[in-house]
C-alpha cells in the first residue's frame, strides 16, 4: 500500500494525519525554518506600475511586524532578511524589535543596482574608484551583519553588457574575483558570503555571474565561507534546476535558496504557484542531498506581491514549501532505489509520482492544530483583525516599497 492509499483510508476514518505523515516526517517538518524577505511586505510592481496598497509598511520596523504575523500563524518563518540600503535603520533597535516580535534578523542583501555610478559595473568596473565604492558598500553590509547577528551576506550583481564587444568579459571576471577577495577577507569566522547568479537582466548580452558554474568558480576560489545562492527564478526556461541543486549539494557549495516561481522570466511570484511539480523535484533533491534542515543551507523566499495581499502571499508561500517538503519526504526511497537498480523505469517513476500526488494538506492542518497553530493560517489571518488595524494605523507617511 502506498502513502496515497493509506491517506485515503484514514481520511474515511476521520483522521487525515494518522497514517499519512509518519512521526519521523513530522519531526523533520517541525524543524523547518523559512526566511522571509523584508521587501515582500513593501509595495512592488513592474516597470509599468507600482500599486500602492493600504496598510503597507512605512519602515523596516513595520516590515518586521508583518513578517512576524506569518510566523505566528504558521510556525514556519522565524527569520527575516534585510536589503541594504532599503532597510537602513537603527539596527540595534531593529534587532530588539525583531526579538520582541518573535523573529530574528537574517541574511543581509547588498545592493549595487540602483546607483548611477554602477551603470557599467560595480565589483567588476574598469575604474578602481568605483570598484572600491562597491567593495565599501559590502564592508558596510558586514558592519550591519555584526549588529544584526546575521550570518550571511548575499551578493547579487546586476553587472554585464548589452552588446557584443562592449565589455572585456575576461577582465571583468578577474576584477570580480579581486573585489570578492577583499569582501571575503572582512568576514568573521562565523559569517559567510553567498553569491547569487542570474542568467540575464538587467543586462541582455552577457552577465558577469550568469550561472551556477560561474558562481561556483568564483566562490571556490575564495574559500570555505563562500557559497552559491540559487534563486529559482534565475534560470533559462526548461533548465533542470533540481540537477543544479543536486550538484551544489554534492560539492558542499549550496549556501542558500531564493525561492519564488515564474512563468516567463524573473517573475518573483509565489513559490510553488507556477510549477508545483518543479518545487517537489527540487525539494526531493534537497532531502536526497542532505540539504533539508541542514543549517548550512538557508531557505529564503525572494518574492514580490504586486497585486495580492502581501502578508497572505507570504503565508501561502511558506505553506507551499511545507506541503511540497512533506510530499518530498514521503517518497518511498527504498522502493525507488530498488526500481532504479533493477532498471524498472516506470516503477521508479510511479514511486516518485505517488508521493507527489499525495494530498498532505488535511494532515498538515490537523498537525498544525495539534501544536496550537491555526488549521487554516490564511483564514486565521483574515479573522485576526491585523489587516484592518494596519490599514487604519498606517495612513499617511511614505509607504516603503521595493527599492525604498
Ligand atoms: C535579483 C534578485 C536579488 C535581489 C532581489 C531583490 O533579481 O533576485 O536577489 O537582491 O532580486
Ligand atoms: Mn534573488
Ligand atoms: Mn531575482
Amino acid at each position: 500500500m502506498n502513502a496515497a492509499d493509506v491517506g485515503r483510508g484514514d481520511r474515511q476514518k476521520g483522521s487525515a494525519l494518522m497514517g499519512i505523515l509518519p512521526q519521523n516526517i513530522l519531526d523533520q517538518l517541525q524543524e523547518q525554518a523559512i526566511e522571509l524577505p523584508s521587501w515582500a511586505f513593501g509595495n512592488s510592481g513592474t516597470r509599468f506600475k507600482v500599486f500602492g496598497t493600504p496598510g503597507t509598511p512605512r519602515d523596516p520596523f513595520e516590515k518586521i511586524s508583518d513578517a512576524a504575523q506569518v510566523n505566528k500563524l504558521t510556525g514556519l518563518a522565524p527569520i527575516v532578511a534585510l536589503h541594504i540600503p532599503w532597510d537602513l535603520s537603527d539596527f540595534d533597535a531593529l534587532r530588539k524589535h525583531a526579538e520582541d516580535e518573535g523573529v530574528e534578523l537574517g541574511t543581509i542583501n547588498s545592493n549595487t543596482f540602483q546607483d548611477d555610478e554602477y551603470k557599467f559595473g560595480a565589483l567588476t568596473h574598469e575604474d578602481a574608484r568605483i570598484r572600491q565604492k562597491a567593495i565599501d558598500h559590502h564592508l558596510e553590509c558586514i558592519d550591519v551583519m555584526d549588529k544584526t547577528g546575521s550570518r550571511d551576506l548575499k551578493i547579487w550583481l546586476a553587472e554585464g553588457s548589452n552588446y557584443p564587444g562592449q565589455a572585456d568579459m575576461r577582465g571583468r571576471q578577474d576584477r570580480l574575483q579581486e573585489s570578492l577577495q577583499k569582501i571575503y577577507a572582512r568576514l568573521s569566522d562565523d559569517q559567510r558570503l553567498v553569491l547569487e547568479y542570474k542568467f540575464f537582466e538587467p543586462s541582455f548580452y552577457h552577465t558577469d555571474v550568469p550561472d551556477w558554474g560561474t558562481s561556483y568558480a568564483q566562490v571556490a576560489a575564495l574559500g570555505d565561507k563562500a557559497l552559491v545562492c540559487l534563486d529559482t527564478g534565475h534560470h533559462a526556461p526548461g533548465t533542470n534546476i533540481e540537477f543544479i541543486v543536486m550538484q551544489l549539494l554534492r560539492l558542499g557549495k549550496l549556501g542558500s535558496f531564493d525561492f519564488n516561481s515564474r512563468f516567463y522570466a524573473d517573475d518573483d511570484l509565489i513559490v510553488g504557484a507556477a510549477d508545483p511539480f518543479q518545487l517537489f523535484r527540487i525539494l526531493f533533491e534537497v532531502v536526497r542531498g542532505g540539504g533539508f534542515n541542514n543549517p548550512d543551507v538557508q531557505f529564503m523566499l525572494d518574492q514580490c506581491h504586486n497585486v495580492e495581499n502581501k502578508i497572505l502571499g507570504q503565508i501561502r508561500s511558506v505553506l507551499n514549501v511545507q506541503e511540497m517538503t512533506a510530499r518530498a519526504l514521503l517518497v518511498d526511497t527504498d522502493a525507488l532505489r530498488e526500481a532504479q537498480v533493477s532498471g524498472d523505469v516506470l516503477a521508479a517513476n510511479q514511486v516518485f509520482m505517488d508521493a507527489f500526488y499525495t494530498d498532505v494538506r488535511p494532515a498538515l492542518a490537523e498537525w498544525r492544530e495539534g501544536r496550537g497553530l491555526p488549521a487554516d493560517p490564511m483564514r486565521a489571518y483574515l479573522d485576526s483583525g491585523y489587516q484592518e488595524k494596519i490599514e487604519a494605523d498606517r495612513v499617511g507617511g511614505q509607504q516603503a516599497g521595493w527599492g525604498a
